[in-house]
């Protein structure tokens, strides 16, 4: 927490000095980007133009349908996979490490200053610049936060409806619309401050991020609610997506880790893994976790991450039957071990 706060306070000092001078900052939201690593990233830009900075924010992937009515991203900036542009300060937005970055990595890399906002787990010490709370709700949370002392140190507002409405959006998805586990009194509080401040249009908002859908999402949902399989007496659930599932209902593949949220709410379910086959054959898996199961700590395991009640990692080089196959396995070894063979 202690860390956290000098390191936000470094931040800021950084970002008033660059400011000072028109300096360049880029913006490195994780790759497939959802509502949080997008609404933190462009809100902060929008604060760092008004403050004086040049500010970009990069992406590898177009905006997907589901995040298309959100305000403010047409200033996303596809990375081409060319030279990137150069900054004097590159900034990770709810991810840490240039790994979650794609292409855009090496970008990030060559910049002289570099730092970090973001929320999930993290296994080392964190740098100088590294802005990193596995306790706020969201990435979108700490932006709130940085933006407010901003306004604050210099005695105007910053703040502007778009960024309410996306700042909003980042902490309503990352929270499960405030409830998770992972809700802080914090972020009910930031969400009171924008309503007063600004007209936000809450019934479409959630309709837009919880509601809106097309037949071939319902469908694909369908399909991947059907290959439900239960493990440990029914305390862990295995689902999965093969990309020809996908491509005969012609279904996009985000928004698919929802589904996974929805499966946990199955009764007497500890942990949930939701597989999805990927373009390149690589296997991304979503966990969930409702006990003593620490989501985050088995990602870590095949180099994934995230929180302890939902985390993410990539298995390759072996078919999606072997890896259900392993994850059921596993993750009942592991249940043993946290909660002993009686269950809870
Ligand atoms: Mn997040």
């Amino acid at each position: 927490m202690k860390q956290s706060r000098e390191a936000g306070n470094r931040l800021l000092e950084v970002l008033l000095d660059l400011a000072a001078d028109g300096g360049h900052v880029g913006l490195f939201p994780h790759e497939r980007f959802d509502a949080d690593a997008v609404g933190a990233a462009v809100s902060l830009s929008r604060a760092l133009r008004s403050l004086g900075c040049r500010s970009r924010v990069l992406v590898s992937e177009p905006v997907p349908d589901s995040l298309i009515h959100l305000p403010g991203l047409e200033e996303l900036v596809l990375f081409d996979g060319a030279d990137g542009p150069s900054f004097d300060l590159a900034l990770a937005i709810d991810c840490h490490e240039a790994d979650r970055m794609g292409a855009r990595g090496d970008c990030f890399l060559q910049a002289p200053l570099r730092g970090a906002i973001d929320h999930h787990v993290y296994d080392r010490e964190p740098g100088d610049l590294e802005l990193i709370d596995p306790k706020a709700a969201s990435t979108s949370e700490l932006v709130f936060e940085m933006i407010w002392d901003l306004e604050l140190h210099l005695g105007r507002p910053l703040f502007d409806p778009a960024m309410a409405v996306l700042l909003m959006a980042g902490t309503i998805t990352d929270t499960g619309r405030y409830a998770y586990s992972n809700t802080t009194p914090l972020c009910l509080r930031q969400a009171a401050a924008l309503l007063e401040r600004f007209e936000i249009d809450l019934p479409q908002l959630h309709y837009d991020l919880y509601e809106r859908t097309t037949i071939a999402r319902l469908q694909i949902k369908g399909d991947i609610f059907s290959t439900l399989t239960p493990a440990a007496d029914g305390r862990i659930l295995v689902a999965y997506v093969t990309r020809a599932m996908l491509d005969r209902r012609g279904a996009p593949d985000d928004e698919l880790s929802n589904l996974a949220s929805e499966i946990r709410a199955a009764d007497g379910v500890d942990a949930v893994f939701l597989l999805v086959e990927g373009e390149d054959g690589d296997i991304r898996v979503s966990i969930r976790s409702n006990s003593c199961f620490d989501a985050a700590a088995f990602a870590a395991g095949y180099g994934g991450g995230g929180h302890r009640r939902a985390a993410g990692m990539t298995l390759a080089g072996m078919s999606l039957a072997e890896a259900c196959r392993r994850v059921a396995r596993e993750s009942e070894a592991w249940l043993q071990a946290c909660q002993g063979p009686e269950g809870r």
